[in-house]
């Protein structure tokens, strides 16, 4: 997923606790100390502009909250300079270092005993999608002369969820666990309970979307957020279909490729529905012809550095055939592609035999569905030597001319194929590093015709996070 900010490094993250200040926004931490005054060293780390941004203690200095000191705690520390009223945020530094060498100078804590909580995962103020698993963690702790982990555990709750889990692992202190949450914005609490007593809590804002781009074809794909090439330029027919789709390939026309051009995909993890139709009938839905159709589509991902290389590659570098207009060829000048790194997921409906002629033998007869990479469609596609990984099912209603349902996930190394909502492909590639890039299908016919259609592409691979008040 996308994080909205990293943690510190560790030297970075001690050199500015001895200051008594962190940096980072998040993730966001907090302790609840026993039998301690006000410490100094402890602030929220909240990112603010004002005063009344921060939690109550605490003023807004240099764009964080920081400890508000009302008395020296050591008697050599100097006079403490922090303001009562509200200071300029921009303009008040020097009360920070002021708090964090007061504490320096306060000598060894007193021997209490305090517990601590702190989420390590997700991030604070980071955005994810709603109904999809998330991983959340906690990182009990404690120090003092008294520590007593019996019958200790983690709760955690959002503002509407009484219990979203609890439980503590009293090896590591750890408490993990995983699950979805509902759109909009959230915030989700850790409480270190013994009893019903708090030992400790911290909490995390989250912002959950309900919905990736939605692309429905509702209107005429636009020149400005989409690429078009039909027939390798030799046709000016209009690919999007009137019912809201986008026909790709027909009776006549051999070649197509469409790209959007309106954002790039993030690297990392994706997640991506479209709706598929492919058959011999003009209109999707039942269809009694039972003639055989050609090649297929693919859904691809090319990590290129612009609109133009995207261009000069498809127009350039792809055909029409068993190629499915993804497979990178020879230009006319038989000058070879540029290497690309790139995903594919094709819905191949023609087998096709490197004896025949063609540039590739596929790892079936019937009809499938198979993950591809880097313009090329060798099976194996874990680019590590040493290690052979295939991804592709056979699929044989894939030709049935109704629209399905085609779900991608990829989860680091770990890529997953649906269709209806059925798992048709999943496995890992250990080597992959999924780049992004630029979105678009590809649709090829030969010989053999076929209606290959495509509708509501919809995409999850990334979700910002919003504040409460900016939130739906
Ligand atoms: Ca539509
Ligand atoms: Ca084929
Ligand atoms: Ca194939
Ligand atoms: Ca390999």
């Amino acid at each position: 997923m996308t994080f909205q900010c990293r943690p510190l490094g560790p030297l970075l993250y001690l050199s500015v606790a001895l200051l008594g200040l962190a940096l980072s926004a998040c993730p966001k931490s907090g302790n609840i100390e026993e039998e301690r005054t006000p410490q100094p060293e402890t602030p929220s780390e909240a990112v603010c502009a004002q005063n009344a941004d921060c939690a109550s203690g605490e003023i807004c200095g240099g764009g964080i909250c920081i400890p508000f000191v009302t008395e020296a705690p050591s008697i050599d520390a100097g006079p403490n300079t922090v303001p009562l009223s509200t200071p300029d945020a921009g303009a008040a530094p020097q009360p920070v270092t002021d708090a964090g060498i007061q504490v320096v100078d306060a000598g060894p804590p007193a021997p209490i005993t305090s517990y601590g909580i702190d989420i390590t995962s997700p991030y604070h103020q980071s955005g994810h999608f709603a109904n999809a698993a998330l991983r959340f963690s906690a990182q009990a702790s404690a120090t003092g002369p008294d520590v007593d982990w019996s019958n200790a555990t983690v709760t955690w709750t959002t503002e509407t969820q009484a219990n979203l889990y609890t439980g503590l692992d009293t090896g590591t202190f750890l408490s993990s666990f995983s699950t979805s949450l509902p759109s909009g914005h959230q915030v989700v609490s850790a409480r270190l309970m013994r009893g019903t007593e708090v030992l400790a809590t911290d909490s995390i804002s989250l912002y959950m979307c309900e919905h990736g781009i939605l692309l429905d074809f509702s209107e005429a794909p636009d020149e400005e957020s989409w690429y078009s090439l039909v027939d390798r330029g030799n046709s000016s027919r209009n690919i999007w279909h009137s019912d809201g789709y986008v026909e790709m390939t027909n009776y006549l026309s051999q070649h197509a490729a469409l790209f959007y051009l309106g954002r790039t995909i993030h690297p990392g993890d994706l997640r991506m529905n479209v709706r598929v139709s492919l058959g011999q009938c003009s209109t999707p839905g039942p269809c009694t012809s039972g003639s055989d159709g050609a090649d297929g589509f693919a859904i691809s991902i090319f990590d290129v550095s612009n609109e133009a290389s995207l261009k000069s590659l498809i127009e350039n570098h792809t055909s029409n055939g068993g190629t499915l207009g993804f497979m990178l060829v020879n230009d006319a000048e038989n000058n070879p592609p540029p290497a690309v790194e790139a995903f594919h997921l094709e819905f191949d409906t023609y087998y096709n035999q490197l004896s025949w002629g063609h540039p590739h033998t596929d790892p079936t007869t019937q009809d499938h569905i198979q993950v591809h990479i880097n313009g090329s469609m060798d099976d194996d596609i874990d680019v590590d030597p040493n290690s052979e990984v295939e991804l592709w099912a056979e699929v044989p209603g894939l030709r049935d001319n109704e629209w399905h349902d085609i779900g991608v996930v990829i989860a680091g190394t770990e890529m997953t194929v649906t269709m209806d909502d059925e798992v048709i492909i999943t496995g890992n590639v250990p080597s992959f590093d999924f780049k992004g890039g630029y979105l678009g299908v590809t649709s090829t016919t030969g010989g053999l015709f076929s209606y290959q259609r495509i509708d509501d592409f919809e995409i999850f691979d990334n979700c910002p996070y919003q504040d409460p008040e900016e939130s739906p």
